[in-house]
């Protein structure tokens, strides 16, 4: 095989280093756990991505899953050009966040009224702010492996950078602030009901990625999140969906439509940007009124509900809500998954392959992964090599084994064929 020619990239990252904080600013893109130099993109185009050095890839990475058109699509650059020509940001209010309000309002059952943010992160920290306003209560249970965005409270057993780089938290977070975190395995519906039992009257909500896409792909047990709604219900303790990667992914209606489960609030980002930076929250109407200015609970942000990621958003819904899309996205991921899966058995790797609608995971074990202590398990080095192989044969995919494969509508069959044979070689290569 011949190596991966990545002088400028690597060049470039020499320079990042000098001005950017290790090269990046975000720990996810530096390729450390994959023990790999980070790729300095160009362009993109469909499913496809271009490095500085001229080499082209299969993406799969989708900037982390807001690329589900695929990249630069033309109705979405039509749209975002005709938009730009008014300006860029005014700080004031527009008629497109009411558009693009009223889709997700429609779109998703449990979703009244909705705030906009400018990133995911902002999006978990405000509607958890929002829990405890609405509650008068301080609590919040979190699970192992999930991963809602880097503020203070949430950096504790978090998926995503955190489990990539094997790191229980971050420093500069005050043991006061993350008292009221209350940690517990992911699918263990014992551990909530002896926890809300043992907080009696404490816990403000209870947030998750109802799929979690952060420590790999890991799917909800049979009657999990339907379990949650129950006790979280009769507790009066409010249930947050994390819908940042799963809303419009998995359905138009996100994780909740599928599995048909209500929370009092929901997150969004990622999608509904359209691949600019956004985020959302939204609940009932009677706990929306608790933000300001109805109520006491304060939160704002200058390019909250920018034009820009609006109207980007805004067409993606569009576009997603168009016949049979959900349909092919599947049949695109059936087919991925069931050729890496033949590949996997042909070449006597271990693995677990964990996928849902267009999001999946190969982990290197083949032990069942459920929870964020099976995830660990998983053979990193083994990740490290497959990924290396992989991205020499020209499929780009996330440079840890804690994050999820993203299909879109722009990978083509042929795209699908060439990461299947790709991942026979890689495979073998693997486990040598
Ligand atoms: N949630 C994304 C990773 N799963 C975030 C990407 C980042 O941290 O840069």
């Amino acid at each position: 095989m011949k190596s991966l020619k990545i002088e400028k990239s690597i060049t470039l990252f020499e320079e990042a280093n000098k001005y950017l904080a290790g090269g990046v600013n975000s720990p996810v893109r530096s390729f450390k756990s994959v023990k790999g130099r980070p790729l300095f993109i160009k362009n993109a185009l469909g499913s496809h991505i271009f490095d500085v050095d001229g080499n082209e890839y299969i993406d799969y990475v989708a900037s982390w899953g807001p690329i589900i058109l695929g990249h630069a699509h033309p109705e979405i650059l039509r749209e975002v050009k005709q938009v730009l020509k008014n300006g860029t940001s005014f700080g004031a209010s527009t008629e497109l966040e009411i558009d693009l309000a009223k889709k997700i309002v429609d779109i998703y059952p449990s979703i009244e009224m909705v705030r906009m943010t400018s990133s995911g992160t902002e999006a978990t920290m405000s509607a958890i702010r929002l829990a405890r306003g609405y509650t008068k209560k301080d609590k919040i249970i979190k699970f192992e492996g999930c991963y809602h965005g880097h503020a203070d409270y949430f950096l504790v057993e978090a998926g995503s950078g955190i489990a990539t780089l094997n790191i229980p938290g971050s420093a500069g977070v005050p043991d006061n602030v993350i008292k009221d975190t209350l940690i517990l395995p992911f699918n263990d519906i014992i551990a909530v009901k002896e926890a809300v039992k043992e907080y009696n009257n404490e816990i403000a909500a209870v947030i998750l990625e109802p799929v979690p896409g952060n420590m790999g792909v890991v799917l909800p047990k049979d009657g999990y999140l339907k379990d949650l709604r129950e006790i979280t219900k009769e507790n009066d303790i409010l249930l947050i969906f994390d819908e940042i990667i799963t809303g419009l992914r998995l359905s138009l209606g996100g994780a909740q439509k599928v599995f048909n489960v209500i929370p009092d609030i929901t997150c969004l980002g990622k999608i509904i940007g359209g691949g600019f930076p956004v985020g959302a929250y939204g609940g009932s109407i009677e706990i929306m009124e608790s933000l300001a200015p109805l109520g006491p609970v304060y939160q704002a942000g200058t390019l909250s509900g920018n034009p820009i990621a609006v109207s980007a958003g805004i067409k993606t819904i569009e576009l997603l809500s168009r016949e049979g899309i959900y349909e092919e996205l599947e049949e695109k991921s059936n087919m991925l998954e069931r050729g890496l899966r033949q590949a996997a058995e042909s070449c006597k790797v271990n693995y677990c392959i964990n996928r849902i609608g267009s999001m999946l995971t190969i982990f290197f074990t083949k032990e069942e992964i459920n929870d964020y202590q099976n995830a660990k398990k998983s053979n990193t080095i083994l990740y490290s090599i497959y990924f290396k192989k992989m991205l020499k044969l020209g499929i780009y995919l996330a440079p840890s084994q804690f994050e999820a494969m993203f299909i879109s509508l722009a990978h083509s069959k042929d795209d699908i064929e060439k990461t299947i044979e790709a991942s026979y070689y890689a495979f073998k290569e693997t486990i040598k």
